[in-house]
């Protein structure tokens, strides 16, 4: 990324932060410059350039800088996971980050699993899961490395939420993703969090196609169905307005993740947001 090694100057005009910051960084989470040249001050190398992005990135997308830090320094897990109480937010999401950078599938098992059973899957998904898969996402940018860690971490994601026992009765409730998309995690995350809240749901699963998903809404008559579009290639709303406009609509129609378009949505389609404010709303359909 930078040929030559940066004064903290430098480095803090290139990432668009503070000196101060940087120095904080330094101090508190070792995120230092470690080029050094006798009589000189220590300079930024292009690792530590790299790591210091990572930080930035993750702290600007509301990441707690402590958890930050243990990604973008890839440090291990300080202390083994213990096996009843559920680890803390923060030692969880570098237990988890650290595991999966050594491909360490059942210390990932662990920590999740007891992280869902002691606090439940809404804040396992938003204050463990999603921190560590934004976190891969933005590694993987920046070093276009670490495709198999994304793999076996969604992997491992998927099973220990299909492991939430789901909730008796017929589901009115529709999950799946649109046309051709693949991402499904979060709305893995909302069957979960939903057989929690003892509403049975069904999730068709990645890349509905739209004729696939109309026959599934006519055999089944769901009173709600949520479309995940995680990219803008995927999100094009005539999916949604076409559930809408069929003869047996759901009452509601919802649109989830950041594929769909940003401005209003056609009439008589609702957006979700979060997966707390999800799991409300369809508990009400
Ligand atoms: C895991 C993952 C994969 C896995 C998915 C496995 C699975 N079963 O889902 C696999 C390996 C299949 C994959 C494939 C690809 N991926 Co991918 N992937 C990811 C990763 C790491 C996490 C995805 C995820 O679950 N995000 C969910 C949460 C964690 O993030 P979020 O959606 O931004 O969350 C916000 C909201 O959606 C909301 N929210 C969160 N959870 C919930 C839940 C509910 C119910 C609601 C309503 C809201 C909500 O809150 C958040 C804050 O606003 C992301 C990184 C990232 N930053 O997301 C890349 C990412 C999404 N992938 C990306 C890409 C490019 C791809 C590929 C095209 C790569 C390729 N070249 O093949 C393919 C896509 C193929 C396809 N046809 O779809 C890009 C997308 C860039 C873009 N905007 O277009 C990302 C952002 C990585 C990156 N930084 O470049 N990927």
């Amino acid at each position: 990324m930078v040929d030559e090694a940066l004064s903290a100057g430098a480095a803090a005009r290139r990432l668009g932060v503070a000196v101060t910051t940087l120095r904080t960084w330094h101090q508190r989470y070792g995120l230092g410059p470690s080029a050094h040249e006798p009589g000189q001050h220590r300079r930024y190398t292009a690792d530590d350039m790299n790591r210091l992005q990572i930080m930035q990135r993750l702290t600007a997308q509301g990441v707690a800088p402590a958890a930050a830090a243990a990604w973008a320094g890839n440090r291990p897990p300080a202390v083994p996971v213990p096996e009843q109480a559920a680890p803390r937010p923060e030692s969880a999401v570098r237990g988890l980050a650290g595991a999966a950078m050594r491909l360490d599938a059942q210390v990932m098992r662990d920590i999740l699993g007891s992280v869902v059973r002691e606090r439940g899957v809404v804040p396992a998904w938003t204050e463990v899961m999603t921190p560590v898969l934004i976190g891969i996402g933005n590694r993987y940018q920046s070093t276009q490395r670490f495709v198999e860690v994304e793999h076996l971490l969604s992997r491992i994601i998927t099973e220990v939420l299909a492991s939430v026992q789901q909730a008796a009765g017929p589901p009115r409730i529709m999950l799946a993703a649109a046309d051709e998309e693949q991402h499904t995690l979060p709305l893995e995350a909302l069957a979960a969090a939903l057989a929690e809240a003892r509403v049975p749901s069904r999730l068709l699963g990645a890349r509905v196609p739209p004729g696939a998903l109309l026959d599934a809404i006519a055999r089944t008559g769901p009173a709600a169905v949520v479309l995940w579009s995680q990219r803008p290639a995927t999100g094009s709303v005539d999916q949604l307005t076409r559930v809408r406009d069929n003869p047996h609509p759901p009452f509601v129609v919802a649109a989830a993740g950041p594929g769909w378009p940003t401005g209003d949505l056609p009439l008589g389609i609702t957006r979700l947001t979060g997966l707390a404010e999800a799991v409300h709303l369809l508990t009400l359909a």
